[in-house]
């Protein structure tokens, strides 16, 4: 989906951006959903339905050529920063024609073309490779910062540790981002946990700041102001969104360990629609919107649908390179 600008114009059009890119991640992942239950996608997918806001309003402080690094939660990022919804539909359901050629599905998902370094299933390894980013866009002085998406589970990861301290000694022009669900697979994240990322943030000299991460607008707020600072050369940055995740771990979770009573986070989409009822922007409007993204999606889907398989023979074909003799 098209990217929004760093400099989008005025408020209620940059609002309406974030609306909408809120509900293609959202109408995006119902869909999967449905083809996942349905046996369309292989392998496993984690949806990240409550956390749109935190993608959209991130990826809305960044440039086209700003990287980010994903997690197996990694839809929102990827469609945030502009993969566009054929290639991630068709590279989701195992097509030729899909960013990755179908060999990477959900979870590698990735598109260099945006910026969108990968999904990954190892917890914390998008911390490593943001960080490397973040070093080639020091050395090559391009003005580009790395981004670094990672859920509160990640922070019982050596990588963690290893890359804050690498970036903050290194100076690196990256952004870490924290995605405070409150679970990490099946335990709650404050069972697994022995500090807060404010207090980590200041012993690595790391500024900090917290967010609703339900609030596409306080989350695209606080990005802004530490996306500049990470911009102008000041060292890395970390912002801890608070938010819920809907969905089981990964689509199938039965979710036994949940307590019925758990609280969730409020809909990002309703958030949205509420600032811009305040605007004076009404239902009509708002389902007009939902109409043509609902087409969008479909139609995505069925060029995906009609696309060739992804192709065993030619595997290989981007992985190694072979010298003659
Ligand atoms: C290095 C590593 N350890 C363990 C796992 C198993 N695992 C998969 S997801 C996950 C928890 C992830 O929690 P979090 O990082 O908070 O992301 P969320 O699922 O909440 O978005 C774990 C432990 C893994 N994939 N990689
Ligand atoms: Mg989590």
């Amino acid at each position: 989906m098209p990217r929004q600008g760093a400099n989008a114009g005025d408020q209620l059009a940059q609002l309406l951006r974030h609306y909408e890119q809120l509900l293609t991640v959202r109408r995006c992942e119902e869909r999967l959903q449905r083809l996942f239950a349905e046996g369309e996608v292989p392998g496993f997918i984690h949806l990240s339905i409550g956390q749109e806001a935190i993608s959209v309003g991130v990826m809305s402080a960044l440039s086209d050529s700003d990287t980010i690094a994903s997690t197996h939660r990694g839809h929102g990022h990827a469609l945030a920063k502009g993969m566009p919804l054929e290639g991630f539909f068709a590279e989701l359901l195992a097509r030729d024609s899909g960013v990755c050629r179908g060999r990477g599905g959900s979870m590698h998902v990735a598109d260099m073309s945006v910026g969108m370094l990968g999904a990954n299933g190892i917890v914390g390894a998008g911390l490593s490779i943001a960080t490397g980013s973040a070093l080639a866009h020091k050395l090559k002085r391009s003005g580009n910062i790395a981004v670094s998406f990672f859920g509160d589970g990640a922070l019982a990861e050596g990588l963690l540790h290893e890359c804050g301290n690498v970036a903050a000694l290194m100076k690196l022009p990256i952004l870490l981002v924290c995605e405070a669900n409150g679970w990490s697979e099946f335990s709650p994240a404050d069972r697994q946990i022995a500090f807060n990322l404010a207090d980590w943030s200041k012993a690595y000299g790391i500024e900090y700041r917290k967010a609703d991460g339900n609030d596409v607008l306080a989350v695209a707020e606080a990005a802004e102001v530490l996306i500049h600072a990470v911009r102008d050369g000041e060292g890395p940055a970390l912002l801890e969104c608070t938010t819920s995740r809907w969905r089981g771990h990964f689509e199938g979770d039965a979710q036994k360990y949940r307590p019925q009573d758990e609280v969730q986070g409020r809909d990002p989409l309703e958030v949205a629609a509420a600032y811009l009822a305040r605007e004076g922007v009404g239902e009509q409007h708002l389902s007009q919107i939902s109409a043509r993204i609902d087409a969008e999606v479909e139609a995505a889907i069925a060029a995906a649908r009609a696309a060739p398989p992804a192709n065993y023979e030619s595997g290989f074909a981007d992985v190694y390179t072979l010298s003659a003799g």
